[in-house]
């Protein structure tokens, strides 16, 4: 038996204000062509059963376009004839009762199971029964549903289980209403032949489990996930599980360092080579508070010219005393550009420019007191 895992394609995602040439969102487009990929990988495998883990789509109200596309997918799927079975997750889960569960669109499709009310849903065909365990908002509940899923375990068919969760608090993602599988629960995986789980962003089994997995998501939908590897599991299921992490091409993110106390030779040193298209996250470390004025955030973007994006990050040196955060705030611009004459000018000029600094920038003080 064939199984195409994948999960969190968070379709309808968008980030970083920048459009392509269709004039959409280029992350957003980014998550759909991670989906489009793994529905072509979908048609060469030709599994015998598809599975996705939640966050089917970013929010639980997606846009039109998000929905539009996932049920353009869809009938792609639909006519491959394979089974595809999906579980909500908590970004597809509303937090209230008195909206709809978006996953309900799928209901008319004849391949397409859906499990999104926030219980135990078992699915079964012939030789396999997948036992869905849905985002839950009240996890009080999780209890019963879990012994539910426990009481239905089959003797002579397959068993899969299907969770959106965090295993252990090690998952956890820091999102609203996520949840962690009750621990004294967890001997029910040694009787399932495959636990497919959703949630957490990066592909791996969990602990100590053989049969535990988590596929990871099909794109980041943070800059703090630095993975450069995104794709679905493709589980072979005879006498034994067989996992096979499948990649797919994703936008590559980059980190780069400039070191402020040789700022020109850092810049030389860099290698620029691997950020064709790519999202690029500068450091500029090591900064004085002087040194941070003079660096133009323009100036380091134009060392990345191939990039789709460039964020800048500034690191303060250490010093003895104070935080250098908290000097940069205490200069003023009459400190700076005394600093600057200073920097520029003969010791006598300097002492006669500095005295005529100061008086100017005390009467312009004066007077922006007056008019405020
Ligand atoms: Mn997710």
């Amino acid at each position: 038996m064939k199984i195409l895992h994948f999960s969190d394609t968070h379709l309808g995602f968008n980030d970083l204000d920048i459009i392509n040439y269709e004039n959409i969102n280029q992350r957003e487009a980014d998550f759909y062509d991670a989906f489009s990929q793994i529905v072509e990988q979908i048609k060469t495998i030709k599994p015998d059963y598809i599975i996705h883990t939640g966050d089917l789509f970013h929010r639980s109200s997606p846009s039109n376009r998000a929905i539009t596309f996932a049920l353009e997918k869809f009938k792609e799927i639909e006519s491959l004839d394979i089974p595809f079975i999906l579980i909500a997750g908590n970004h597809s889960t509303p937090r209230t009762n008195l909206s709809s569960p978006i996953l309900k669109i799928f209901e008319n499709f004849k391949n397409i199971y859906v499990s999104y009310n926030q219980e135990y849903k078992k699915i079964e065909f012939d030789d396999v029964i997948f036992h869905t365990l849905p985002h839950l908002n009240d996890d009080s509940k999780a209890l019963t549903q879990i012994e539910l899923c426990e009481a239905n375990i089959s003797e002579s068919k397959k068993n899969i289980m299907m969770m959106h969760c965090s295993v252990g608090a090690w998952y956890l993602m820091q999102e609203f209403g996520e949840w962690v599988y009750p621990t004294n629960k967890e001997y029910i995986f040694s009787k399932m032949d495959y636990v497919a789980l959703g949630h957490w962003h990066g592909f791996g089994a969990v602990g100590k489990y053989e049969n535990v997995y988590y596929s990871g998501s099909s794109e980041r939908t943070s800059l703090n996930d630095k993975r450069n590897s995104k794709g679905f599991i493709f589980a072979t299921l005879e006498e034994n599980l067989t996992i096979e992490y499948k990649e797919i091409n994703i936008r590559a993110i980059r980190q780069k360092e400039i070191d402020c106390e040789d700022f020109e030779t850092s810049i030389q040193n860099l290698d620029v080579g691997d950020c064709l298209d790519a999202i690029v996250e500068v450091k500029l470390k090591n900064l004085t508070p002087l040194s941070s004025i003079d660096i133009q955030n323009k100036q380091i973007k134009d060392i990345f010219p191939s990039a789709m994006s460039v964020s800048i990050k500034r690191e303060f040196k250490k010093s003895d005393s104070n935080s250098d955060i908290q000097n940069l705030e205490a200069i003023s611009l009459e400190e700076y550009f005394l600093e600057h004459i200073k920097e520029e000018s003969e010791d006598k000029e300097y002492e006669r420019l500095k005295s005529k600094v100061q008086e100017l920038f005390s009467k312009y003080e004066e007077l922006s007191y007056d008019t405020n």
